[in-house]
């Protein structure tokens, strides 16, 4: 029986999942004797430290969790999870105090790197661990982070991990265990730390294990874009150039669920659900998409995330209701990160014209409890060709090895909304700054123009908003063979690239791709 403390923010329906998948029983903490009754105690925290620690202590959790601790009864503390344990943290102002069961604080990353550091990579195990059972030794797990901890005494560290510099990626003290990777995202590897730490009797005991650490990955990311065809069913669909239409039936490339399950199996870093018509139906009417992240929740172990309709809404009764309530709908079905692309416009013109933060904004309401890497921006920008920088002043405009159609030397990438049906006078790296500015976590940065033609990313797009914001950007649209993604990793600093026609249409599958990368000496996972 494991005890699952959740404590309202953020997805621990991946962990509750993995743990059914293994066999084990969940008891949630419901009061605080709960802690103090528990044999083994799971504690995944994701999202902002500031808000854990105040709800931690509204449930008045701060004290029996310390009594349990310092009993030392088995605990496992995931991301916030573990960095709870500490004395305090840079992310937190309010002067609560921490459980502080060990020495030493958590710091905000510090480095010209992308921040969060979202992704796989390596961990140097430091000391034997039975945790580390069975534990492939270069294997990669997935962080998702802001800020680390620093502990004060070196005798807890059980892992390292080199993002820039060295920091200490998990903890272990007797039976008290912490990992600032998520397990319940890393596919086998964490699947089998979580095995460990349920049927492990003695967690202290010391077995000969050998894991060293091998480097951040680049992500490959598998992208559904889900809609209802005319029949009703929802469906995997995929557009040229956004247009989902063939002879005027939408196409239809399979279920959501099963080909994410499949995209999971080949080894996708991510799954990504993009609900298309989100922006004309309200995503808790019928619920479509988060009966797709449940299911599919429960046998993906990677990081899923989902977009389409997140926004303030109104329904015809007249009730109301924020895009926080619907990302947090979303969270509780098995979602890691939300995405926002119509809204995300429209918030980004009103903060570039007041250039004041309303604090109301979807991206601002959600960062704030949920964590700024659980806030994706989906761009769809399409190219506006002009003869001259004068020509289009108010944006960024850079010079094009792909003159246009009138032969003009410049273009400028205009942002759209409702996937591509509406221009709006607001440039792709303006939104993108604009929304690093409010919170958002990493740009997903589709293209309009390449979407769906095989011809590969707009490397010139990629760069001129990966230049712009210290976030990972993901790379998306166009992708057509292997050497796509070995020339998006090259010549521009993405940080992951995404792909949908050539996954769907088996042309090329995931480890295709994957084994081309590392042929190149890409790291990946
Ligand atoms: O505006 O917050 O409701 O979100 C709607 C979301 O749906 C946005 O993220 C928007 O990008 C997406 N969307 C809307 N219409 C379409 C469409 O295709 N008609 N899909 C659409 C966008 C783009 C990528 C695609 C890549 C890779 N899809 O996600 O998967 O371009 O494709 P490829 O590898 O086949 O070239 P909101």
């Amino acid at each position: 029986m494991i005890t699952l403390l959740d404590y309202g923010a953020g997805n621990v329906r991946s962990v509750a999942n993995a743990i059914e998948k293994l066999g084990g029983k969940i008891k949630f903490v419901t009061r605080p004797s709960d802690i103090l009754d528990a044999q083994k105690l799971l504690f995944p925290g994701v999202g902002n430290y500031e808000n854990m620690i105040k709800i931690l202590h509204e449930k008045d959790y701060i004290h029996p969790l310390r009594e349990y601790l310092k009993a030392d009864k088995p605990f496992f503390g995931i991301c916030l999870g573990m960095q709870a344990l500490f004395e305090g943290s840079e992310e937190d102002l309010s002067g609560n105090e921490s459980l502080g069961i060990f020495k030493g604080s958590v710091k905000q990353f510090r480095t010209k790197l992308a921040v969060p550091h979202i992704g796989w990579n390596g961990v140097n195990l430091r000391k034997d661990s039975p945790v580390f059972k069975g534990v492939a030794h270069d294997t990669k797990f997935y962080f998702v982070h802001s800020y680390h901890i620093v502990p004060a005494n070196e005798s807890v560290v059980l892992t390292t991990t080199t993002y820039d510099y060295e920091f200490v990626s998990s903890v272990q003290k007797g039976n008290i265990i912490g990992t600032q990777f998520h397990p319940e995202k890393s596919g086998n590897s964490g699947i089998k730390l979580l095995k460990n730490f349920i049927y492990q009797k003695d967690l202290k005991s010391r077995k000969k294990v050998n894991i060293k650490g091998t480097g951040f990955s680049k992500r490959i990311i598998a992208c559904l874009d889900v809609r209802a065809n005319d029949n009703g069913d929802l469906v995997v669909t995929k557009g040229d150039q956004y247009d989902v239409r063939q002879k005027g039936n939408v196409r239809n490339l399979g279920k959501p669920v099963e080909l994410a399950g499949r995209y999971y199996k080949e080894g996708a870093d991510e799954i990504t659900f993009l609900n298309i018509t989100g922006f004309r139906d309200f995503p808790l009417k019928d619920m479509p998409m988060i009966d797709v992240l449940e299911k599919t929740s429960r046998n993906v172990f990677v990081p899923l995330t989902i977009g389409g309709g997140i926004r303030d809404y109104t329904d015809n009764k007249g009730k109301s209701y924020t895009a926080l309530e619907v990302a947090a709908r979303y969270f509780r079905s098995g979602a890691d990160k939300i995405s926002i692309g119509s809204d995300a416009v429209y918030i980004a013109e009103e903060y570039i014209k007041t250039g004041k933060k309303s604090g109301k904004s979807s991206i601002e309401q959600i960062s704030r409890i949920y964590g700024n890497q659980a806030v994706v921006i989906s761009i769809d920008p399409k190219r506006v060709y002009v003869h001259s920088p004068c020509d289009a002043k108010k944006h960024h405009v850079i010079k094009t090895d792909f003159p246009g159609p009138d032969n003009e030397a410049y273009c400028w990438y205009q942002c759209t909304v409702q996937g591509g049906r509406i221009t709006r006078d607001i440039d792709a790296v303006a939104l993108a700054k604009a929304c690093q500015d409010l919170g958002a976590g990493e740009i997903l940065l589709n293209c309009i123009d390449k979407d769906g033609t095989n011809s590969g990313f707009d490397l010139e797009l990629i760069l001129a908003v990966k230049n712009a914001v210290l976030i990972p950007v993901i790379a998306s649209s166009g992708a057509g063979c292997e050497d796509h993604f070995v020339e998006v990793f090259e010549k521009t600093n993405a940080d992951a690239a995404l792909a949908a026609g050539i996954f769907h249409r088996k042309e090329v599958p995931i480890q295709r791709v994957k084994d081309y990368l590392a042929k190149n000496k890409i790291e990946v996972r």
